[in-house]
Formats: structure tokens, C-alpha cells, sequence
């Protein structure tokens, strides 16, 4: 039985190999991404048991993005090849100071040709009976009409088998702008239980200021619909709301890095990390600091999905934290 589905446009993401403005540098090493392919390969190594839905061209990066994903040990009976369109490639440099400019080459590509047929096609197989939890993005209803509609199908079909659905806001603006998201990922907030996102990314989602107090924003994604909001604030940690806790959070403090090498996928593997917790049964502080022991596991090393830790190594983080006195939460 499968524990989490996701779906998505998994992508060839060419990184430079060394810092340095994209016009600048040379060499680029290719590693597979996707923000929820990201998360379902931290959700495997976690041990959960994972279906990718998705598509990919008729292509070598899709060989290569079956092949990781397969690797894995992820589900990818739904990922389908589609010759009439390539697999998208991303090219990313890497910066020390500031945010790493990206450069898309996905317009028309296989993984924006999904449509709500796929999640159809995969639903009637059964994959959503027994399944505990659908896991969705901001990016795919930025990618296409048709990629837009298969994410309210599964928001449809996980509704109706109880699955407990997460959205994270992942807003990309060189995708969409604010206007446009605004509005969609409103709407879909509304339909989840469990919404995550930067400050800037609620602010967008609520139609709220994001320099208001985290409070407030995440009040206002309560306010929208879903039972759970938490705000992913990088260094500075991770915060949690419930519905019916008055303004009442749980915050839980980041694992300080020696160096953030590449923070493109860290909050995935946040996502990754707060999923696993809940499935396991913990508590909102404990799933927080699982996130953010994941998160800093990917921001210290290159590559979305290089650093996403184990149960060991996951565990190693928490009991260094621990011993450290940053988070003595969790042990
Ligand atoms: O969250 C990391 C993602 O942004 C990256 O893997 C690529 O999914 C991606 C996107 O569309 O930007």
C-alpha cells in the first residue's frame, strides 16, 4: 500500500558547478529536481512508500529522471513517457550571497502536458484507496490549464478516499505572476488541510502583507480553510498553527550550518521531514524539527536532492541539535 502520492513535473536541473553569476559560469552538473519529485525522494529515504505521478519526454533526461526516481524505490508505474514534448531542463547558478537566478527551458514539455486524465488513470488503478496522504505544489497549477485542472482532480479524488492533503504555496514568480497565483493558490488552500509556505508565499496566498507578524499570516491561512499552516522561515526555523488553538503556535528553532552550500530544495525536504512525522504520529513540534533537520540536511550540500537524510542520519542531526541545545524538543 502506498503511503504518499504526489505528482508533478520532475525535471533535468543543470547547476553550476561553481558560484558565480549564470552568465559567467561554465560548467553545470546535472541532477534530477522538481519540487515534489524532491519530495517524494525524502519521503522514500525516510521509508515511506511513495507513487510519483508524472511525465516525462521521450528522452535521456527522462530515462535518466525514471531511472533516479526508480533508484529510490519510488512508484513510478504513473510516470508516463510522452514523445510530444520534451523533458523540462532548469539551469541554476549558485550564489553565495542572495537568491540563485534560474533559467527554465520547460515551456510546452512533457511534465506540463499532464492532465487530470493521469491522475484518473491512476486513481482507477486503486492507487488512492489505502493511501494516507496526497501531497501537492504551487508549482504544477502555474505550469499549464491542464496541469492546473489534475491538481483539483486529485484534490477530488483524495478528498473522497480521506487521504490528508498538503499544499506547498512554492510560489515561482518566473512562472506566473503574483496577480495570477494569488487567486489559485487561494482557491486551493481553501480545499487542503495542511498549508506551508514562506512569509512572502502566505502573504501572496491570504492577500496579506508578508512584513505582518507571522500570527497574523498564518491566521489568515486558517482563515481560508485548511486546519494547519506553517510558515518555513529558513534560518530562523519553522512555525506551526492549528485551527482551534486561538493564536496559540508551536515554533521550533532551524539547525545551525556550517555553510549553506545550495538551499534550492530545502524546503522540500522540509516538507519531507514534517510529512514523515505526521504519518509516524508525531506531534506538530516534533514533525517541525524533522523538517527543519531535513531542510538543513539539502542546504548543506549540492543539488535539490543530494543531503535528503535517512532514519540514521535524520536521527544523527536531531541528537547533535539536541546535544547542541539548540532544539532539546526531541531526542
Ligand atoms: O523547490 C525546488 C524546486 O524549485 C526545483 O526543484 C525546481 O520544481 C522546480 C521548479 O519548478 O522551480
Amino acid at each position: 500500500v502506498t503511503d504518499v502520492v504526489t505528482f508533478g513535473e520532475c525535471l533535468a536541473s543543470l547547476v553550476a558547478t561553481s558560484p558565480g553569476p549564470l552568465a559567467e559560469v561554465t560548467g553545470f552538473e546535472r541532477f534530477v529536481a522538481g519540487a515534489e519529485a524532491n519530495v517524494a525522494v525524502g519521503l522514500a529515504r525516510l521509508g515511506h512508500s511513495v507513487a510519483f505521478i508524472g511525465r516525462v519526454g521521450d528522452d535521456g533526461f527522462g530515462v535518466a529522471i525514471r531511472r533516479r526516481l526508480r533508484g529510490e524505490g519510488i512508484d513510478t508505474t504513473w510516470l508516463t513517457t510522452d514523445p510530444a514534448g520534451p523533458t523540462g531542463v532548469m539551469f541554476r547558478e549558485r550564489r553565495a550571497v542572495g537568491p540563485s537566478h534560474v533559467v527554465y527551458a520547460r515551456t510546452g514539455s512533457a511534465g506540463s502536458r499532464l492532465d487530470a486524465g493521469d491522475i484518473d488513470r491512476a486513481a482507477g488503478s486503486g492507487l488512492f484507496d489505502g493511501a494516507r496522504w496526497l501531497h501537492l505544489t504551487g508549482i504544477s497549477p502555474a505550469l499549464s490549464a491542464t496541469c492546473r485542472s489534475a491538481t483539483e482532480r486529485a484534490i477530488e479524488l483524495a478528498r473522497a478516499a480521506g487521504l490528508t492533503i498538503s499544499l506547498d504555496l512554492n510560489l515561482r514568480r518566473r512562472l506566473w505572476p503574483d496577480s495570477d497565483a494569488g487567486p489559485v493558490l487561494r482557491g486551493l488552500a481553501a480545499k487542503v488541510d495542511i498549508v506551508l509556505g514562506s512569509l512572502d508565499e502566505i502573504g501572496v496566498a491570504t492577500g496579506l502583507t508578508a512584513s505582518m507578524d507571522p500570527t497574523v499570516l498564518l491566521q489568515g491561512v486558517i482563515d481560508l480553510g485548511p486546519d494547519v499552516a506553517i510558515a518555513k522561515l529558513g534560518a530562523a526555523g519553522s512555525i506551526a498553527m492549528e485551527r482551534g488553538s486561538g493564536d496559540g503556535q508551536v515554533t521550533r528553532p532551524a539547525i545551525p550550518l556550517q555553510a549553506v552550500l545550495d538551499p534550492v530544495g530545502a524546503g522540500d525536504a522540509f516538507c519531507a521531514g514534517f510529512i514523515a512525522g505526521r504519518l509516524d504520529g508525531a506531534g506538530l513540534g516534533s514533525a517541525l524539527a524533522m523538517g527543519n533537520a531535513c531542510g538543513a540536511a539539502v542546504a548543506g550540500s549540492i543539488g535539490d536532492q543530494t543531503g535528503l537524510p535517512d532514519r540514521a542520519q535524520l536521527a544523527a542531526i536531531l541528537r547533535a541539535a539536541n546535544d547542541a541545545g539548540v532544539d532539546d524538543t526531541i531526542r
